[in-house]
């Protein structure tokens, strides 16, 4: 279930610091450390998945919950009307640099695409 080197498995367990948003028994949402707009968060399943590349079909009640959250935050956060990006990359030419799959949620300013 967690994998002790994951970082995000840490941050899911509360046994590494992360400004959260949002837990239950699926997902957490946290505060991208290194944010690329006004708005930038991160939600994950609690569940160690790796990336998309390991999605199982027992994994669809979480993956349909990641998206349930990201609009949840986006209204809390106040960029739902005027929009946001959602993003999940994988592996390296998708620019994934940690393997547990997550969703970064960007808003708060104009974005082009693609963003490179
Ligand atoms: P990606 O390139 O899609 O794997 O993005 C990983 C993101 O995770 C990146 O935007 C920075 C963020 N990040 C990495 N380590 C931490 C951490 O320890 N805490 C938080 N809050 N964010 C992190």
């Amino acid at each position: 279930m967690m994998n002790a080197a994951c970082i995000f498995c840490k941050i899911a367990a509360r046994q590494a610091p992360a400004h959260i948003l949002y837990q239950d028994d699926l997902v957490t949402a946290f505060r991208d450390i290194h944010p690329v707009a006004p708005t930038h968060l991160l939600i994950i399943p609690n569940r160690h998945i790796e990336s998309v590349n390991f999605v199982t079909p027992e994994d669809e009640p979480t993956l349909g919950r990641l998206f349930r959250v990201a609009r949840h935050l986006a209204e809390q956060e106040g960029i739902a009307a005027s929009g946001y990006r959602i993003i999940v990359n994988t592996n390296a030419n998708g620019g994934q640099t940690v393997f547990h799959l997550h969703m970064h949620v960007i808003g708060g300013q104009r974005m082009r695409y693609p963003m490179g």
